[in-house]
């Protein structure tokens, strides 16, 4: 199996030059509509194709952080493991426009099948249309987008609301008489973002206010700043009692601004997202109190998919990720085994 990076620059002399594949595997794939949900009739089984057959494009949406990191890896591994032919990764640096540059590349190139892991909702039409014109099935992976269904094959992931609703659902425990809190958001427009906020907001009791609401951008560097200007604003304690982050390394990034600003460990009731090892070692030291688990391994689910969608098999339309809430209380036993 080949994992190939591809370059903007290359995108770029791709588009121009309008080249078919430089990076091997020309013939235009086989695969049905990506619209289907499907229901197309079961696999020849002669000509069925396998792993090996398979050229899948990833065109992920940047390394932010450590849910991203472990996200890539499982790609990588499974493809790896399953002897995927080749495995077409780019990173868009968290720049929607870099992700479409990359797929169009992968639809020049014709590939198999496009898992796309969109960094924002809105703007995805065209490329998916030009996608599903060339019979090259999407399948959206992670967050959601907010085109038409019609125009890719189906979604895995997690259900960003039910995770806000989740964290709502530990602020009511943890403020029982009522409080204030603040919210360190992702990436604004993102699937994930919107869905959090929103969850937060189903769920949240009304004696719980939300004080301000930020960006950080899912990073930890820029929940840094974003932390040290609402700790300017609002005193922590009285102000404001605890805070939601949407993910656990801008968690990680704020708990430095907090520590010094004098903030301790405790004083406030903190619920972040992911799971993730840096969210496990917060819970141990006493930051975290609870963590809502967004699991990034997706690779086998999303390649087993691709599989089926190569050979016409019927899939499920929404796959929507099992997870659920860790705490402090366990966070020691099961930190040696968190896998990201
Ligand atoms: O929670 C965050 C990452 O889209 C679910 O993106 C993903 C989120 C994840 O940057 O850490």
């Amino acid at each position: 199996m080949k994992v190939t990076r591809i370059s903007s620059t290359f995108i770029l002399a791709l588009l121009f030059l309008g080249m078919l594949s430089a990076c091997g595997d020309t013939t235009p794939t086989a695969a049905p509509a990506a619209a289907t949900t499907t229901s197309a009739s079961a696999p020849a089984v002669s000509g069925a194709k396998t792993y090996k057959d398979m050229t899948v494009c990833y065109p992920q949406l940047g390394a932010e952080s450590d849910w991203r990191t472990a996200n890539t890896a499982s790609f990588k591994e499974t493809a790896t493991t399953l002897g995927v032919k080749q495995l077409v990764f780019s990173d868009a640096q968290q720049k929607q426009e870099n992700q479409i540059s990359a797929m169009w590349a992968c639809i020049q190139q014709g590939v198999n099948v496009i898992a796309l892991p969109p960094v924002v909702e809105d703007g995805w039409a065209p490329v998916l249309t030009e996608a599903k014109n060339a019979n090259i099935p999407v399948i959206v992976v992670d967050r959601s987008v907010s085109a038409d269904k019609a125009l890719y094959a189906a979604h895995i992931g997690s259900d960003m609301v039910l995770e806000g609703e989740r964290a709502a659902a530990e602020f009511n425990k943890l403020l029982p008489s009522g409080g204030a809190i603040l919210e360190l958001s992702g990436t604004t427009g993102s699937g994930a973002a919107v869905g959090r906020a929103k969850g937060l907001r189903n769920k949240l009791n009304a004696n719980i206010k939300i004080l301000d609401s930020q960006t950080g951008n899912f990073t930890r560097a820029e929940a840094v700043p974003v932390m040290q200007a609402f700790l300017k604003k609002y005193k922590s304690g009285t102000d404001f009692q605890g805070i939601f982050m949407h993910n656990d390394d801008m968690g990680i990034g704020a708990i430095e601004a907090l520590k010094t600003a004098g903030v301790k460990a405790g004083d406030l009731k903190i619920v972040s997202v992911d799971g993730t090892r840096g969210g496990f070692q917060a819970m141990v030291d006493g930051w975290f109190q609870a963590d809502v688990e967004c699991n990034p391994l997706l690779g086998p689910q999303v390649f087993d998919m691709a599989l089926k969608l190569m050979n016409g098999q019927q899939i499920e339309k929404e796959v929507l990720t099992n997870e659920t809430v860790y705490y402090p209380d366990k966070a020691k036993d099961l930190l040696p085994t968190r896998k990201y």
